[in-house]
């Protein structure tokens, strides 16, 4: 994104404290990866006779198995192994939120790609050969690939959900509008840099360290427990750092870590399993594609006062999590606007494709399409601009969401009204109106994007983390928590905070990698959350570790414990530096044997969620925003550029402009990428067809906005943030929604007949047929 000018306004308001560790902070990985001495799964040292494994997978998506002929792959030599459910000592079932979902398949596959066996060879060449090698024969049985097929044969993951509010039935009667209509949006493909894969060595007495590319170590720990009929203390999980999770990593990192576990078990050698694109991109889920259908209706002055959703998921073969991004689809379903009468259902539909899974935004995402298209449907019908009926509607202070929650500290008409006011969106839309009126070959198109994005984990009891803080004698700091660095940059924040408390130099800061044997029973990095939690835990202990070491300052010093302060490196007391330094002051807690170690636990406090009633608090606090997208479309080839996206943003008060910017960036171009051009293909046999960076594109340099301008909201932040910073990972990706309302406008102001479509996603194709068709 550097082509572009990004423009960056600090926010003024920064405490005083922070400001100098605000200003100098950087992602402070950023070292190691342009040096190429970041460590990935892939880095580990393997062990003298490490087997390398490769998984040979169904080449159909639904049939019997009616033999297996393993008898050459065996034969080949360097072959060790193969391994199949037989071979599995505890239960073959790897489902978290369902059991529904085998290691390996045992009499029948459910989708093209869904493991069967692990070959473990000398290395991974000769795995690979090997798996060429084996011979299948599959009875096929009738393949499902999409949720409209699955649901008209009653195949389901499990019960459907709804949420309501008020009586949408009796407030359509009282609609002056009410239009209805059905939308699609696809998967995506989360093509982190680094593939899934897992390292496995035998420890003493039965134990097995697993190195893993995973957001979520205890899932992986529990589940090869499980697998192999283990204690979980016999399991060690540990993980360095990901390139790249985007959900794709928080369910799905664990069958290749307990596939590489098991040959581990049975062999009693090292045994390191790293799929390669082509295997990672055919075995993992995506996100999930949505059919939904919506009814929406309005009063004359354009207050949305009823609307209706069924969601259609694509779940694949198995729950996965499923179930858990179809709630967080009707958490979202209403996005930043206030509806008094709504009803949505979301139904989780079985299919024969790969097991999709969570991707940034959980669900969220594709709920908020169907709202936005609704919205569309209804201005064009009417004959306003989308944004004024967005304007009408939006979010204010006590609304209440269709969950019950009420609505706090909301920013949705704040930001709004910011984005309105710093871009000059009158003189945005002039310009687009004197630009089509002047141009016959270029159309121009913009809209509004506004967002609104629940922060926890939407099942109230994975809300939690916990911190172990040692301070060695030296007074060096090592922290562990339950978070997994993927690039979003936590490590970073957590060493802020503590610098912070301690007024320590970042320098003095290490965070370990993230460790079951250290932190345990934890939640995925996950759900925006990673920062908050683990930060809040990191906070707690070491704000326990200062009031013990304050103690001793105290006593040393003759003063009182309110008297002391720490400021770089410097005991304070009433303000007046001493002679006594952080270093020296640790030796002394050591030598009175004061504890310099501290385990903190926090669980976000106040939420709730009642599953029987479809009511709660669930969030802990909610996230604004609103994006300006202005498109120019080609209306000879059909192609697409973004001119511009405009952001008023609400990060509270973060503590790390750098880093919060980038994660705003990444989301944006990732989202535009789902609405415009990443398009997953399966064909009807269920075999995915866009397999490779050749057939599925995903933004590149040329292909994100020209301009990318993002200004905080100046808000006072949220206690339940971490020191006032709002969560930031997944909220804006849904800002890249607005780009596919930009395209549809600058289609329209080419082809007035054109019917809006609500199809997702908007590829040069579709916007050329957009064109010249109605
Ligand atoms: N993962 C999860 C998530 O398990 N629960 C959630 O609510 C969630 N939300 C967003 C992203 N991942
Ligand atoms: Mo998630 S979609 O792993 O935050």
């Amino acid at each position: 994104m550097h082509k572009n000018k990004l423009n960056h306004k600090l926010n003024s308001k920064l405490d005083a404290v922070s400001v100098a560790l605000k200003k100098s902070i950087k992602n402070l990985d950023s070292y190691t990866h342009v040096r190429g001495e970041s460590l990935y799964v892939d880095d580990v040292n393997v062990r003298q006779g490490t087997f390398h494994a490769v998984v040979f997978d169904s080449p159909k998506a639904h049939g019997k198995i009616k033999s297996i002929d393993y008898s050459k792959a065996e034969a080949l030599e360097g072959v060790e192994r193969i391994f199949t459910y037989k071979d599995v000592p505890g239960e073959n079932e790897i489902g978290g939120i369902i059991k529904d979902e085998p290691l390996f398949a045992e009499h029948e596959v459910h989708f093209w790609g869904m493991p069967i066996a692990l070959i473990v060879a000398e290395s991974e060449f000769i795995a690979r050969k090997a798996r060429g090698l084996i011979e299948i024969d599959i009875e096929e049985l009738p393949v499902i690939t999409t949720a409209k097929q699955a649901k008209a044969k009653g195949s389901f993951i499990n019960a459907p959900r709804s949420f309501s509010l008020g009586d949408v039935e009796n407030a359509f009667k009282d609609c002056e509008y009410v239009f209805e209509g059905e939308t699609f949006s696809n998967g995506q493909e989360h093509l982190y840099i680094e593939a899934q894969g897992a390292y496995a060595e035998p420890l003493e007495n039965g134990t097995i360290k697993i190195t893993s590319s995973t957001q979520g170590p205890t899932a992986v720990q529990k589940t090869v427990a499980n697998v192999l009929g283990v204690a979980m203390h016999k399991i060690e999980v540990d993980v360095t750092r990901l390139g790249g999770g985007f959900g794709g990593k928080e369910d799905q990192a664990t069958p290749w870590a307990v596939m590489a576990a098991l040959a581990t078990y049975h062999l009693n050698q090292s045994v390191k399993l790293i799929l390669n694109r082509h295997d990672d991109l055919r075995m993992t889920g995506k996100r999930h594609p949505y059919e939904s259908s919506y009814k929406i209706g309005l009063s004359k002055d354009l207050k949305i006062l009823a609307y209706e959703a069924e969601f259609l998921q694509n779940s694949g073969a198995a729950a996965d999590l499923s179930p858990a991004i179809a709630e967080r689809t009707l958490f979202h379903a209403t996005n930043s606007y206030f509806i008094p009468n709504v009803k949505t259902t979301v139904i989780s539909c079985k299919t024969n494709l790969p097991p999709n899974t969570a991707f940034r935004g959980f669900g969220g995402p594709q709920g908020m399409f169907v709202i936005e298209s609704a919205i569309a449907k209804a201005a064009s019908e009417i004959g306003v601009s989308s944004r004024e009926i967005q304007e009408a509607n939006l979010l204010d202070e006590n609304d209440t969401f269709s969950y019950g929650q009420i609505a706090k500290k909301v920013e949705a008409k704040n930001t709004w009204d910011s984005a309105k006011a710093i871009f000059n969106s009158e003189a945005l839309e002039k310009e687009v109106e004197d630009f089509n009126k002047n141009n016959s070959s270029f159309k121009k198109g913009i809209a509004f994007m506004p967002i609104t994005f629940g922060i926890s984990f939407t099942n109230t009891p994975m809300n939690h983390a916990r911190a172990l803080v040692h301070i060695y004698l030296d007074g060096s700091v090592g922290i562990s928590t339950a978070a997994v660095e993927m690039g979003q940059g936590v490590n970073t924040k957590m060493m802020q905070i503590a610098a912070q408390v301690f007024s320590i130099p970042i320098e003095k800061i290490k965070i370990e990698t993230t460790n079951t044997t250290r932190v345990a029973n934890t939640s995925p990095s996950a759900a925006s959350s990673t920062a908050d939690l683990n930060g809040k835990a990191t906070l707690m202990a070491c704000n326990s570790l200062l009031e013990r070491i304050k103690k001793v300052a105290s006593d040393d010093l003759n003063t009182s414990e309110d008297s002391i302060t720490l400021k770089d490196e410097s005991v304070y007391v009433n303000n007046k530096k001493t002679e006594l330094s952080w270093t020296e002051l640790i030796s002394k807690t050591m030598l009175q044997r004061v504890a310099l170690t501290e385990n903190a636990h926090y669980a976000t406090p106040e939420i709730h969620f009642d599953k029987t009633k479809e009511k709660g608090h669930p969030f802990a606090y909610h996230v604004y925003g609103t994006a300006i997208t202005t498109v120019t479309v080609d209306c000879t080839r059909g192609i697409y550029e973004f001119d511009s996206v405009k952001i008023v943003h609400d990060y509270g008060k973060s503590m790390s402009e750098g880093i919060d910017l980038g994660q705003v960036e990444g989301a944006l171009a990732q989202g535009i990428g789902w609405m415009t051009m990443e398009e997953i293909a399966y064909n009807d046999e269920g075999k995915l067809l866009s397999n490779a960076l050749s057939t599925y594109k995903i933004p590149d340099i040329f292909s994100v906005p020209k301009e990318v301008e993002v200004i905080p909201v100046e808000t006072e932040g949220n206690d339940m943030a971490i020191l006032k910073s709002k969560a930031v990972g997944e909220p804006p990706l849904m800002y890249g929604i607005g780009a596919y309302f930009a395209i549809q406008n600058a289609i329209k102001a080419f082809n007035p007949n054109y019917d809006l479509k609500f199809h997702a996603p908007m590829t040069p194709e579709k916007v050329l047929m957009g064109l010249y068709k109605n």
